[in-house]
This record gives C-alpha cells, sequence and structure tokens, in this order.
C-alpha cells in the first residue's frame, strides 16, 4: 500500500529457445552506408539493448468476469473503486479472526498455486487469470481487481518493479525473479499474502536479495508483541536489510486489514520514530517489505500504479497477514 500522505521464452520440441521480451524494430543491414549513419545505427541497437535489460509496460487483457454468485466488496460496485468506510485499528474479536485465518488460508493456497506456476515462458496475464480463477473456485473476489480502479485480479512485479505492477503480456524470462501479491476478499474478510518466485537459473546476487527479503519479514514478525510498537517491526527489518547491504524501500507500507484492504495502522518496513502506535493482543496487519540491491528510492511509470527503482536495481517482496496475540504474533496466511 502506498503511504498515506520480448527476451521471449518458446518452448519448442522439449528445448527453451530465447526469443526477446520486447521484440525490436526490423532494420535492413547497414551495408553501403556511410560512417555516421552506421554508427548511429550502433548506438541505436545498444539502447535497445539496454531497454531490452528492463521491464516495459505490455498489453492488458480484457477485463476478467466475475460470476454473480461471488459477494463482492463494496468498492467493486464504486465507479472508480473507492473503499467507503475503513475498519479502525482496533482488536479483533475471536470470532472475527477465525474469518480472517480462512480467507488467509485462502490468499496462501493460492500463491502456492502460482508459484508453482512461475516458469520461463508464462505471461504475467497468465499468472492473473490462474489467480482470478482460483479466488473463485474458492467462493471468493480477487481483491485487487477495481481497487481503487486497479484494472487486474494479481499484482506482478518483475525484476526492478517494486509492487503493483499490472499483470500483462510481459513474459518471464529465465533468471527473472516474480513477486505475485495475491489478495482473496472471502465471507466478507481480506487475506493478504505475496511472494517472490525465482524464474528459472537466477543469478547469485538475485537469489540472496529473495532470501534476505524472506529474512526481513521474519525479523519483522519476530519483532511483534503487545505493548511493543509499530517502530519495533521496521527498526528490526531496516537492521537486517542493511546489515546485508540491501536498501528498504520508504514509500509503501504494510497495513491493518480485515473487513476493509487497507486501514489503519500503517506498518513501516524501516525505522520510523513516529510509528508510536502501541499493539495489542487482536490487532490484525500486514507487514511486506520491499527491499532492493541499489538504490531504495522509487519512481512511478506513467500507468500510475507500477513502482519501480530509480536506478533500476532488482527488488523483491514478501508479505504475511498476522494478529497479535499475547505472546507475539500468529500468521494468518499460512497454507
Ligand atoms: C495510487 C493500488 C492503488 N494496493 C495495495 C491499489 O496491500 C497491497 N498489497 O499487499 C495492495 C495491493 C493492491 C493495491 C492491488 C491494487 N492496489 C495500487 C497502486 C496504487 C494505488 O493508488
Ligand atoms: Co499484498
Ligand atoms: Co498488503
Amino acid at each position: 500500500m502506498r503511504e498515506w500522505c520480448l527476451r521471449t521464452r518458446i518452448a519448442a520440441q522439449g528445448r527453451v529457445l530465447p526469443v526477446l521480451r520486447h521484440q525490436p524494430e526490423y532494420r535492413p543491414a547497414a551495408a553501403g552506408k556511410c560512417r555516421r549513419a552506421a554508427a548511429a545505427e550502433a548506438r541505436r541497437r545498444e539502447q535497445e539493448l539496454e531497454a531490452e535489460r528492463y521491464v516495459r509496460p505490455g498489453q492488458l487483457s480484457p477485463r476478467r468476469e466475475v460470476p454473480g454468485h461471488i459477494a463482492l466488496p463494496a468498492y467493486a460496485l464504486d465507479k472508480h473503486g473507492r473503499p467507503r468506510e475503513r475498519d479502525s485499528a482496533r482488536p479483533k474479536d475471536a470470532e472475527t479472526i477465525a474469518l480472517m485465518r480462512v480467507a488467509g488460508r485462502a490468499a496462501a493456497e493460492i500463491l502456492g498455486v502460482l508459484g508453482e506456476a512461475v516458469r520461463p515462458g508464462i505471461t504475467t496475464d497468465d499468472l492473473d487469470a490462474i489467480a482470478h480463477e482460483e479466488c473463485i473456485k474458492r467462493g471468493g473476489y480477487p481483491s485487487p481487481l477495481g481497487y481503487n480502479g486497479f484494472p487486474k485480479s494479481l499484482c506482478t512485479s518483475v525484476n526492478e518493479v517494486i509492487c503493483h505492477g499490472i499483470p500483462d503480456s510481459t513474459v518471464l524470462q529465465d533468471g527473472d525473479i516474480v513477486n505475485c501479491d495475491v489478495t482473496i476478499f472471502l465471507d466478507g474478510f481480506h487475506g493478504d499474502t505475496n511472494a517472490t518466485f525465482l524464474v528459472g537459473d537466477v543469478d547469485a546476487e538475485s537469489r540472496r536479495l529473495v532470501e534476505v527479503t524472506r529474512e526481513c519479514l521474519e525479523h519483522g514478525i519476530a519483532a511483534v508483541r503487545p505493548g511493543g510498537t509499530v517502530r519495533d517491526i521496521g527498526r528490526a527489518i531496516q537492521a537486517h536489510a542493511e546489515s546485508n547491504g540491501f536498501g528498504v524501500v520508504r514509500a509503501f507500507v504494510g497495513h491493518g486489514i480485515g473487513r476493509s484492504f487497507h486501514s489503519d495502522p500503517q506498518v513501516y518496513h524501516y525505522d520510523n520514530p513516529s510509528a508510536r502506535t502501541l499493539l495489542e493482543t487482536g490487532m490484525t496487519f500486514t507487514i511486506e517489505p520491499m527491499i532492493t540491491i541499489g538504490d531504495w528510492r522509487h519512481e512511478m511509470w506513467d500507468d500510475g500504479w507500477t513502482a519501480v527503482t530509480v536506478d533500476r536495481s532488482r527488488t523483491a517482496q514478501f508479505e504475511h497477514m498476522l494478529v497479535v496475540t499475547d505472546d507475539g504474533a500468529e500468521i494468518l496466511t499460512r497454507a
């Protein structure tokens, strides 16, 4: 959540052949051209190759339909997808937490299905189709669809994309990393979880990023206890990320969750002295650190949704939804 304020792979006869993620323009050979024209063409090709290294927006498929028997969250009925009212950060009763456990488990199961599907050659839109169908199969609504106008049922964030990547015709390539962020609205409650998956054979530094990011989430969860503060969570995460030479994205935070997709408290993933909210047994929120190999600052694509690192360094994220217990935290998004 935003803080308030074609190297394609084609399977052929059992082999995987490299193609481009973003097809370059066709140009005839430079034979007979003067030296200046040849140099200009070489520069253009270099720029094309440079652009190939990074993710770019692809084509969006038509909006996916939701069958009539699926209960919709209120924002899905609003023209702009705006949520009307927000839950408070107050602790929830046992009955509510039982329902959130069910939504959380469903989200975790769907994330598991997506993890099995990730491979070189699949498009992020294919992953969206899987998430959409898996939500409906369980009697739930894919929470991202229409939320504040978001066009798809899943967020897919590849390589330098920090979060809120929109599933499209982008083909996953050997060596990519991809975060799948699943939220299901089931029986009146949202279950929200995400993980970053390796696509085929991934370089050692990216694998270390993914592993340390998973550990950052674990450190954040271990810092949760009644009587502690939200600040403890971010402090633990930042210490682990930076001691491993990585950065912590500041602009996006974990969030309270329940009947609303997003509510207070805002859960910073870095040491923020203003995060004085006291943790109480029964509070429910997500922790979802976004960790970078390089610069932690972000910028937005022109689509207004997709956040990328300013230096295009790779970034990873993991998320769990949890409830504060008398002796720590219970993870609600376990399969
Ligand atoms: C400019 C969205 C709104 N926001 C948050 C809406 O908490 C989440 N993941 O863990 C989360 C997921 C989604 C989400 C899916 C859609 N949105 C995205 C980007 C910008 C924005 O408002
Ligand atoms: Co999420
Ligand atoms: Co979330």
